[in-house]
């Protein structure tokens, strides 16, 4: 294929899928002509045809692309995480000079991202990992974009992410997160956060659906939420989901949806790094498993008319409820929140990749999935105290969990009395109560630990750091 190359592009794409085509569309709209490549190439022909008033150079074959685009290169891979993203980087290697810069934009495991780094840099050439959300209309009109790499490598993508990204008060949404892997694990935790958010949201509309509220009310209920401190993108859409009626039924739409969630792994590579870290992370972690239980439908149902539990009778004002169940809804998103960036925090320390967690959650408050007004409240708990010990310790967080602690509690009774199953709330508050108390029942789990290993214990009448072991009775025979 002749390429109608006026001049070299000043940025390529590899990946015409949903999320490649939205940012080539958003990177072309900044001013960049954009070259542009896909494994099946009538898809690139396809794309190039439907927007033939764009500065879009499309090519047949890698050694085209790659000759399209200016030095140094700036080359991004929009393909599908795992084997493909390797196998597009070998292709290109050969065909490129040193100092070129392949970016991976995909939702790579960042251990693979800081092995493709390792590999990349040893011959010459540059790699960021970058983790980028917003789907679709992110990809479009504007991301959250978490880039990692050398920051000699971002100081030259800089201007291109910069005008690329979602801006919010005239920032824009992304920063160097740090070096290696660093920017594909935040975006990692944050898709992580994304599942606590989204279980949550359910959760609550549970509650709602078993006290009798219609699809409509529910539209009702959340756009109000979305008009005050739990505003967000996640209760937004939630607020347009209640009201999309099925043109096939007349009935609302979310109520004809099969109860199964699907998942592609970030949830689950998120807890498998907290549990490596020890750190807790129990309302994801109720997310993702809540995802699991909700694809066992046939187990489900058959267990349904054999495990006994009340019958759901939640009656009162339903303004009432509203209310407690916001409180509940929001004091367990701080919980998540916090446990998410505690996680950040113990890896990046781990790494020493000098993360700036304020820095990471301003780029979260426009573009990304979890985009939150009390991101703004995140951003300032952590630039005016980045060494905060946990998010719940921030002055304006402690106020909310203190006055939002007694409907949570009632909420999550409720629920339980009325047998409905509320894993993220219920996680959460265990999480608060358990972080909150002086005194826990582990000095009876290490007196087991001592009985049957020998594994000995401190004593509360005796200093830090003296271990003593007893010689328990013999129970065997
Ligand atoms: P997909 O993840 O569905 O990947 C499809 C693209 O990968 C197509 O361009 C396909 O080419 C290409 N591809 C595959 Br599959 N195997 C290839 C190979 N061996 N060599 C070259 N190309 C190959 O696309 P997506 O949903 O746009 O997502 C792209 C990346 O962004 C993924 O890592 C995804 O996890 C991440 N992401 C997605 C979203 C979202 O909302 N979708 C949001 C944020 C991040 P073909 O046309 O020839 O099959």
């Amino acid at each position: 294929m002749s390429l109608p190359i006026t001049r070299k592009s000043d940025f390529g794409l590899i990946g015409l899928a949903v999320m490649g085509q939205n940012l080539v569309l958003n990177v072309e709209s900044r001013g960049f002509q954009v070259s542009v490549f896909n494994r099946t190439t009538a898809t690139t022909d396809e794309f190039v045809a439907a927007h033939s008033d764009k500065k879009l150079v499309g090519a047949h074959t890698l050694v085209d692309f790659v000759q399209s685009l200016a030095t140094p290169r700036k080359i991004q891979i929009m393909v599908k995480a795992g084997g493909p993203v390797d196998t597009v980087i070998e292709q290109l290697i050969p065909l490129l000079d040193q100092g070129d810069i392949i970016i991976d934009g995909g939702n790579s495991l960042y251990t693979d991202t800081e092995r493709r780094d390792a590999y990349l840099s040893e011959k010459g050439l540059r790699f960021i990992g970058a983790g980028v959300s917003g789907g679709e209309e992110g990809a479009r009109k504007g991301p959250s974009i978490m880039p990692g790499g050398p920051l000699s490598t971002w100081d030259v993508m800089k201007p291109i992410f910069e005008s690329i990204s979602a801006k919010v008060d005239g920032e824009p949404c992304v920063t160097h997160i740090g070096p290696g892997g660093a920017g594909h694990y935040v975006k990692m935790i944050h898709n992580g956060i994304e599942y606590g958010d989204m279980q949550l949201i359910c959760e609550a509309y549970n509650i709602f659906k078993s006290a009798g509220f219609t699809a409509a009310e529910l539209g009702e209920v959340f756009s109000s939420w979305n008009s005050g401190d739990l505003e967000s993108y996640l209760i937004q859409i939630t607020a347009e989901i209640f009201k999309q009626i099925d043109p096939e039924t007349g009935k609302a739409l979310v109520d004809l949806i099969l109860d199964t969630a699907g998942q592609k792994g970030t949830g689950k590579w998120t807890i498998m790094n907290a549990v490596e870290n020890t750190v807790v992370i129990s309302t994801i972690n109720a997310a993702v498993e809540a995802r699991i239980l909700s694809s066992m439908k046939d187990k489900r149902v058959a267990a349904s008319t054999e495990l006994q539990g009340p019958t759901a009778s939640i009656t009162g004002e339903k303004a009432v409820l509203v209310k407690k169940v916001h409180d509940a809804l929001f004091a367990s998103k701080i919980i998540s929140y916090a446990q998410g960036l505690d996680l950040i925090k113990t890896m990046g320390a781990e790494k020493n990749w000098g993360l700036d967690l304020g820095k990471i959650a301003a780029i979260w408050r426009g573009g990304c999935i979890i985009r939150a007004r009390f991101l703004n409240d995140i951003t300032d708990a952590y630039r005016s105290n980045p060494e905060l010990s946990n998010l719940m310790l921030a002055p304006f967080f402690t106020k909310l969990l203190n006055e939002f602690q007694q409907n949570w509690r009632e909420v999550v009774s409720l629920a339980t009395l009325n047998g409905i199953p509320v894993p993220a709330f219920s996680a959460s508050l265990g999480y608060y109560d358990s972080y909150r108390a002086a005194v826990l029942p582990a000095n009876l789990l290490q007196a087991q630990r001592d009985f049957f290993g020998a594994h000995t214990y401190e004593r509360t009448d005796k200093p830090r750091g003296q271990f003593f072991h007893t010689n328990w009775p013999d129970v065997i025979g």
